[in-house]
């Protein structure tokens, strides 16, 4: 079982779409493991985008994600990773596949609705970043056995 972060960005929660995507992860079957409503500081932001540091849409993108309150969550299930970046679709939502998150509610890689980790290691340090191990919650669901092969 995979954990995973997700983020549902300013643009998305200021465009009442914080149901639609809970509930598209929530209908793949994934299970939610944290959740907390939320704004960003400037040192949280730089952390989380690290990696981008010296990329001509840092600044731009720092900014972004600090111009509003976003919904922080971790969701697990098996490949995770790779089954929430697709329903999120890719990064420029003219690139991304019709059905997904990005295509189906977004035109800008500026506002691209969400954040979704990329691989492991940046799943385990993301979700290290934002939520204390005592806020991850460990639970399972009747319905379990019908969604994941091995429970
Ligand atoms: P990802 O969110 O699909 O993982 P990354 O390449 O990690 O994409 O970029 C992080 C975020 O930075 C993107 O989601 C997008 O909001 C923003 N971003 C990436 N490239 C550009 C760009 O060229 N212009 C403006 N914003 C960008
Ligand atoms: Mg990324």
């Amino acid at each position: 079982m995979e954990r995973t972060f997700v983020m549902v960005k300013p643009d998305g929660v200021q465009r009442g779409l914080v149901g639609e995507i809970v509930a598209r992860l929530e209908r793949r079957g994934l299970r939610l493991v944290a959740a907390k409503f939320m704004t960003v500081g400037k040192a949280l932001a730089e952390e989380h985008y690290g990696e981008h540091k010296g990329k001509p849409f840092y600044a731009g993108l720092v900014d972004y994600i600090m111009s509003g309150p976003v919904l922080a969550m971790v969701w697990e299930g098996p490949n995770a990773i790779a089954a929430i970046r697709q329903t999120m679709g890719a990064t420029r939502p003219t690139e991304a596949a019709p059905g997904t998150v990005r295509h189906d509610f977004g035109l800008e890689i500026g506002r691209n609705l969400t954040h979704a980790s990329d691989k492991l290691e940046t799943a385990e340090r993301e979700v290290a970043l934002w939520f204390k191990p005592e806020e991850q919650v460990t639970w399972t669901r009747d319905v379990d056995r019908w969604v994941f092969e091995k429970a």
